[in-house]
């Protein structure tokens, strides 16, 4: 699992913990936190054999964050690749279940808010509201049949990371998302939908920000202008 982290010292214990009930192997991807949790990160490793640490020089967004990961774990070899958030978010108790689906055959299993059985917990009406009206926009703008692409809970096939260029995505920010999913999509990559709770974070503090929302909606309207098209 690919798990960016920006100033998540007081998550990342918590994180692990959790985690580490699943058996599986983690990359974490530190812009360099200040708070130092890229040290910590390295701290940890030395005792979490399962543990790894990509360190970059500067915070660059989330968009880079992950193909500097996916690059990682494409070039490790790993099958079956993920992506998650460190902030408890994204239950890993889900991760079981997930990993079903792709061994069923989805290439690419992404985790929703928003079909039946999903949800958000905590998020104030004003964050709900922007949630789920940015993910009707997008689906509407974008022609989409999936309600949550803005979110971050996702499992991949590795030959699915391929077929949709993933080095060569553009986009940073939560259009990273949506961007992956509309490749996955156009490439005929097989997506299943698995419903999951999402959680408001317990500690550190959430990047979110209107500017955040606002430099989304300028980037999807340069995506809808995207021609990218799979390799034939
Ligand atoms: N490496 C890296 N990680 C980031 C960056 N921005 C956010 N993250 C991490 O990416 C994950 C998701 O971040 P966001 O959803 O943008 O923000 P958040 O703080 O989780 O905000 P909410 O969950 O919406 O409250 C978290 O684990 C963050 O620490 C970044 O620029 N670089
Ligand atoms: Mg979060």
């Amino acid at each position: 699992m690919v798990v960016p982290t920006y100033d998540e010292a007081a998550m990342l214990p918590l994180f692990l913990g959790q985690f580490e009930q699943t058996g599986l192997d983690c990359l974490i991807v530190d812009d360099n936190s200040p708070d130092g949790t890229g040290r910590l990160a390295d701290e940890l490793s030395a005792s979490h054999p399962w543990l790894h640490v990509l360190h970059r020089p500067e915070k660059e967004g989330l968009g880079a964050a992950y193909r500097a990961g996916f690059a990682w774990a494409l070039g490790q070899g790993y099958e079956l690749i993920g992506q998650m958030d460190c902030d408890l978010s994204h239950p890993p108790a889900e991760l079981p279940a997930m990993l079903a689906r792709a061994e069923e055959g989805a290439g690419l299993v992404l985790g929703s808010r928003y079909v039946a059985g999903g949800g958000t917990q905590g998020w104030a009406a004003s964050r709900r509201l922007m949630s789920r009206s940015g993910c009707l926009g997008t689906q509407a703008v974008l022609g989409l049949p999936y309600p949550d692409l803005s979110g971050g809970f996702k499992l991949w096939r590795a030959d699915a990371l391929r077929r949709i260029d993933v080095a060569g995505t553009v986009s940073n920010g939560y259009v990273f998302q949506v961007e992956t999913t509309r490749r996955a999509h156009r490439a005929g990559v097989r997506i299943a939908e698995h419903p999951f709770v999402f959680c408001e974070r317990l500690a550190g503090e959430s990047k979110m920000r209107p500017a955040i929302a606002l430099e989304g909606a300028r980037v999807l309207v340069r995506l809808r202008c995207d021609r990218w098209q799979p390799a034939a």
